[in-house]
């Protein structure tokens, strides 16, 4: 294999690392200790945390914005390419995002073999292909404004359809294995359309995508309680998606986006709720306060991360060969720039995997079993209660990471010299 050409200085990281080794390696040694009190053997927890993946999004790279605005910063990404070599920026630092999803059209290109190539060089894979119905692209025939895959205009419907087969090419030449799909469709107004016929269309037009999915692939539906759409959406929560991913097939799994629910949710429920059904296909992790689906990951409710990664340590442990769900970052940074909230949430994400995989599992069904509350309880928050951090350090320096990603991500200058030979990004209206 080619050598991967990284895009920050490998010495610079190897130096960096050199000032904190030791004190990685003495809180690393005494938090093994603390483990090992509970029979809890840290380098396993550690080759757990060094083989976890989440997935970047390409447009994740760019500073998003809001519907009110959007504030680009000097040196971001404005092509797809630069927006692959910050993805390899991200992935040598922390080591656990050796793949980006794609979006199209937001991602097209001419070649897509030499796509691929330029990403291996860049020690990157692709993930799900994510395909987009949700806004009308210059020059197309059929408008979404009245929907896409659900839409009352046939032409629409039949455009919708084909550019998601579209997606489903692009990404078999890409070496992807998911089609993620996710309409804004939906109304504003009471009586605006029947919910049943919006559904019986939609699936119509699933049913045809569905058809076009190669062998090992999978569709991934994405489920979302309101907006754009503000009175109803097609497929507004989890309910709906299963009863899509039922009805379409094995090859259709659920999308769980941690943003897309009424907040306080219980989403750690759904998530073993579509486990148990074999539906669980994949997560877009961020988080949210109010009715945003575009925060950094832990941000706000860490706690319900580690929920969320308790359910899944325990789908994993009750059904291994099964369990392979996509994960990625979906979020949208207003204020940061975009590298460091992805660092921020990966750390977040691995963290919360890390913790789950503290809990003592044989303590917690005893306790569950003999309706010993508080035990129950305990086991969680014990786990939870735990810095991980040293976990985190460890893995990624041993994997050629970074033990201080952030910091050493702005030593780097990257940004700065970006600032000096990339064009600067347009101003435009936000994206949501
Ligand atoms: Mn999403």
């Amino acid at each position: 294999m080619a050598k991967i050409r990284e895009p920050l200085a490998h010495d610079q990281i190897e130096s960096h690392n050199g000032k904190l080794l030791d004190a990685v390696q003495q809180d690393y040694e005494a938090l093994g200790r603390t483990l090992a009190r509970r029979n809890i053997d840290i380098e396993a927890v550690k080759h757990r945390v060094t083989g976890f993946s989440v997935a970047i999004p390409s447009w994740g790279l760019t500073t998003g914005g809001t519907r009110f605005g959007r504030f680009p910063i000097p040196g971001e990404p404005t092509n797809l390419h630069e927006r692959l070599t910050d993805c390899a920026v991200v992935q040598q630092l922390c080591r656990i995002t050796p793949k980006v999803s794609t979006h199209f059209p937001w991602d097209t290109t001419d070649d897509y073999a030499a796509l691929r190539e330029e990403a291996a060089a860049l020690g990157l894979g692709f993930d799900a292909v994510n395909s987009n119905t949700f806004q009308d692209q210059p020059g197309q025939k059929a408008t979404y404004k009245f929907g896409s895959l659900s839409s009352t205009d046939p032409k629409a419907r039949e455009q919708a359809v084909a550019h998601n087969i579209d997606c489903i090419e692009i990404g078999k030449k890409l070496g992807a294995d998911a089609l993620s799909v996710w309409v804004g469709d939906g109304t504003n107004f009471p009586g605006q359309q029947s919910f049943r016929d919006s559904l019986d269309r939609y699936m119509e037009s699933a049913r045809k995508i569905y058809a076009a999915l190669p062998d090992g692939w999978r569709m991934l539906t994405e489920h979302k309680l309101y907006e754009p759409a503000f009175y109803s959406t097609v497929i507004s929560d989890w309910g709906i998606n299963m009863t899509v991913a039922n009805e379409l097939g094995p090859k259709a799994q659920c999308l769980v986006d941690l943003g897309h629910h009424a907040p306080n949710v219980n989403i750690e429920q759904i998530v073993a709720m579509l486990n148990r059904v074999g539906k669980l296909g994949g997560f877009h992790f961020n988080d949210s306060k109010y009715g945003d689906d575009d925060l950094d990951a832990g941000a706000i409710n860490p706690h319900r991360l580690f929920l969320i990664f308790n359910e899944l340590v325990e789908a994993e442990l009750g059904n291994p060969k099964a369990f392979h769900p996509a994960y990625m970052i979906d979020e949208s940074h207003n204020l940061t720039d975009p590298i460091e909230s992805m660092l921020a949430a990966a750390e977040a994400i691995a963290g919360a995997f890390a913790r789950a995989l503290l809990v003592d599992r044989a303590e917690l069904k005893a306790a569950r079993d003999r309706n010993d509350v508080m035990v129950a309880f305990s086991s969680l928050r014990r786990a939870y209660n735990v810095d991980v951090s040293p976990i985190l350090a460890m893995a990624r320096v041993e994997a050629g990471g970074s033990a201080e990603p952030i910091a050493m991500y702005r030593s780097s200058g990257w940004r700065e010299r970006k600032a000096k030979d990339r064009k600067m990004a347009v101003v435009e209206s936000g994206i949501i």
